[in-house]
This record gives structure tokens, sequence and C-alpha cells, in this order.
């Protein structure tokens, strides 16, 4: 068992049994000329934390633990994509609409992919998910029980919305979640940092948070 520091008090995890979760670090929501963009985000903010992201990615990958990566993504038919989300926010382009970086927020198209510094490898579970939560309408819950994972460590975009989302339903499912503070980002800074506070308090009540630099130190501690 290893001890992270963290807060509100340290979180204990068993690297065999805790997977690292990078939740949405797709172009369309970092890149300009994006979803998020189309949305009237400045999108720089979240491509902050791409190299923090890539020293968890490759300490995680040397200490041999799982990697899972969503993406957030359409069937290009749109069927996996209620009115109410399509419509939402008189966005500029909406979901489907033909983007510079291809039909935005649709699977397989290149901007909907993950940015190339945090592209999968073999072996890595890739979740396609239609909702903000990754458990919502994905094989997300069927693989982690299949991995025996219990604990996550939860990185990506943006904070508030998706990756927020996906901790509390993680949470809600019996999972221990660790949210890194430095290696997850949204459009807003005040709502990247009441997320941290809001998931923290009341001893925990949705989660941990912790930083990268204590993250790398226990992985470094574990790794051969
Ligand atoms: C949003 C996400 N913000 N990945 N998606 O629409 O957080």
């Amino acid at each position: 068992m290893t001890e992270l520091t963290a807060q509100p008090y340290p979180f204990a995890f068993e690297l065999s049994h805790t997977a690292l979760m990078i939740i949405d670090m797709q172009r369309d929501f970092v890149l300009p000329g994006g979803f998020g963009e189309s949305l009237g985000n400045d999108v720089s903010r979240l491509a902050s934390i791409v190299p923090t992201l890539q020293d968890i990615l490759h300490a995680w990958r040397r200490a041999k633990g799982l990697v899972v990566h969503t993406r957030e993504a359409h069937l290009p038919d749109l069927s996996d994509c209620p009115n109410a989300k399509l419509h939402r926010g008189q966005p500029s382009q909406k979901i489907g609409d033909v983007g510079a970086m291809g039909r935005l927020l649709i699977r397989g198209e290149w901007g909907s992919d993950i940015i190339d510094e945090l592209k999968p490898v073999e072996g890595e579970i890739v979740i396609d998910k239609p909702g903000k939560g990754a458990f919502y309408n994905t094989p997300l819950l069927e693989s982690l029980k299949r991995h025996g994972i219990t604990h996550l460590v939860i990185t990506g975009v943006t904070t508030e919305v998706c990756v927020q989302t996906t901790m509390r339903e993680a949470n809600d499912r019996g999972f221990e979640c660790v949210l890194m503070e430095d290696a997850t980002q949204s459009y807003f800074e005040k709502f990247w940092l009441s997320t941290l506070e809001m998931v923290r308090a009341q001893g925990a009540i949705v989660g941990w948070t912790a930083t990268s630099r204590d993250l790398l130190s226990a992985l470094q501690s574990m790794t051969p």
C-alpha cells in the first residue's frame, strides 16, 4: 500500500488496483478551431497542463499501472446525442458540424482524437463516451472491474464538467478517487479551484486532491 500526500488526508492505494484516468484530452477541447473554442472559450488554459500530464503518464507507464483515456465523442449519425445537448448554448458550431479539424466531437474525426503528446499506446483502455460522465452509456465500469480496479487517479479536462462528473459517478460506484490538482484544468480559473475545494470538503466527500509532484515521488519510490 502506498500513501500519497493529499488533501484532506493521505490517499492510500495499491498500484495494481489503481488506474490513471486521463479525461478528454482531445484536440477538440485543447486546440484552437475545435469544439471548446466554438463555445467561446480560450483553449490555451487547457493546453497548459499537457507537460505535467506527460510526466504523470510516462511515470505511470514505467510503473506498469493501468491507463484509461476517455473521449467525449458521438456516433457519426448523432443517434447517441440528445437534442438538448446538441442545441445547448447556441454555439457558433454544433456537435457534428464540420470544423477546422473535422466534424466536431464525432468519433473517428481528427479533432475528436487525443492530442499527440498523450496518445494512447497498446494495452491502454480508450473509452468513447456520449455524456460528460465516463460511466454513462459506456463499458467503463465492467472494464475497471475486469482489471480489479478499486482506486482512480483522475486527470484531464474540464475540471468542473467531464472530470467532476466522472469523479462523482466513480464515487457513487464505490471507487476511491484522487484528483490531480495541476493535471486538470478548466476554461475558468474559479471553476477549477471551486471543484478542487468541493470534492475534498467534508472529509473527502467525493474524493481527495493531490499534486503531480507528490504523485511522481510516490511512483518513483515504487518503480524498480
Ligand atoms: C465539456 C468536457 N466541457 N470534457 N466537456 O463540454 O469537460
